[in-house]
């Protein structure tokens, strides 16, 4: 198909409740969301959405959203503008731009999207989705007490959550996991994101974790510690899981041969597209490393296209993919809903879900036309 205008919007949401990570606080999300205008080869007018998920400011990865604008208006879209494009050779195309993979992924997205739209594929089917419904595991921020925090957690059970990620930093880390463990049993499906926030320094005060019997440690040190991770993961029983580290199936190929990784998150955006999360996916599974599906405070788009991704087999463990009501009192699209601890796949054509023009007017704060 050929491209004919693309439209950024800029939206900006409020969050239900702050959410604090070892990196920050948010009590918005700002996200670029892209509407693709193309036509088909058999001269078919189709619309694709995409969504970015770089945040307003480089902390959890060195992308942000004001560059990812910038990035995709005058480095990505001119690189699709000459001859037909499919979703499948949008990644070549942009192989001469370096990084920026979460724009990267929005253009592919909103390009599979469209491409889809117009075949009558669900993005569920074309990934080889194997089951129509995930199950939903909720990512818990840093709380400001013990108190609070047991109260989240109590909240969030009682919705049906079937697994818990309890956020970690520095001084934020076992007496808290102790809490909400004594709190809830031992059933409790209990893992930890730390966001980079330590290093193998701490490694003594980590291994203390492991008398929790957690499904993984997620990120504990920096992006660029393969290596340090893998020293980490031999001196602790919990499984390492890599987040911020996994970039491209190039760097979980790396991480999984040198036992950097026996789990990994898989999020489309973090590695340039939902066709390199499904080679990473690949991958994986191939070797016998466990993967579930990371969130970054998605809109509907994004999270339709998470609960996608999830579907396939190699998902063996519940993602971050919570109800729109997680994060968002009112959803860019139609909300996807928590239902006996899982969300539905979606079963429409692409992404299955689209702005509610209304919503988009509501929470759009910029719209720039490229053509
Ligand atoms: O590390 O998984 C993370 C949100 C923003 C940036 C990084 C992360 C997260 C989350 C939230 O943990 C996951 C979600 O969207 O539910
Ligand atoms: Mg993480």
């Amino acid at each position: 198909m050929l491209i004919d205008e693309t439209i950024i919007h800029t939206v900006s949401m409020p969050l239900v409740a702050p959410f604090t990570t070892s990196f920050g606080t948010q009590t918005v999300r700002q996200a670029l969301i892209l509407e693709v205008h193309a036509t088909t080869a058999n001269g078919t007018a189709v619309t694709g959405w995409g969504e970015c998920v770089a945040m307003e400011s480089p902390l959890y990865s060195s992308e942000f959203l004001a560059a990812a604008k910038l990035v995709i208006t005058d480095h990505l879209l001119p690189l699709l503008r000459t001859g037909g494009v499919t979703a499948e050779t949008v990644g070549h195309r942009l192989r001469p731009v370096i990084g920026h993979r979460m724009s990267k992924a929005a253009v592919e997205m909103a390009v599979l999207d469209a491409q889809l739209r117009s075949a009558g594929i669900s993005l569920a089917s074309y990934l080889g989705a194997v089951t129509d419904r995930v199950p939903a595991g909720v990512s818990v921020g840093i709380q400001p007490s013990v108190e609070q925090l047991l109260d989240v957690v109590g909240s969030y059970l009682d919705q049906g959550y079937v697994r818990i990620k309890l956020k970690i930093e520095p001084g934020r880390d076992i007496d808290r996991v102790r809490a909400v463990r004594e709190r809830f049993g031992d059933d409790l499906l209990l893992q930890v994101d730390a966001n980079a926030a330590y290093t193998l320094v701490d490694a003594p005060l980590l291994r203390r974790l492991d008398e929790f019997d957690l499904l993984l440690i997620e990120q504990p040190l920096g992006e660029e510690d393969l290596r340090q991770h893998a020293a980490l993961a031999r001196q602790m029983i919990t499984p390492m899981c890599l987040d911020e580290s996994i970039v491209s199936a190039e760097a979980a190929a790396d991480a999984i041969a040198l036992g950097a990784a026996a789990v990994i998150n898989i999020k489309a955006g973090r590695v340039g597209g939902y066709l390199e999360a499904r080679r990473i996916h690949d991958l994986a599974w191939a070797n016998g490393v466990a993967v579930w599906c990371g969130g970054m405070l998605e809109t509907g788009l994004g999270r339709a296209a998470n609960a996608a991704l999830a579907a396939l087999p190699g998902f063996t463990l519940p993602g971050d993919i919570s109800g729109s009501d997680r994060f968002y009192a009112k959803d860019l699209t139609e909300p996807l809903v928590l239902k006996d601890g899982h969300i539905d796949v979606p079963t429409g054509p692409g992404l299955g879900v689209s702005p509610i023009p209304e919503a988009l007017a509501e929470f759009g704060i910029d719209s720039t036309r490229v053509a």
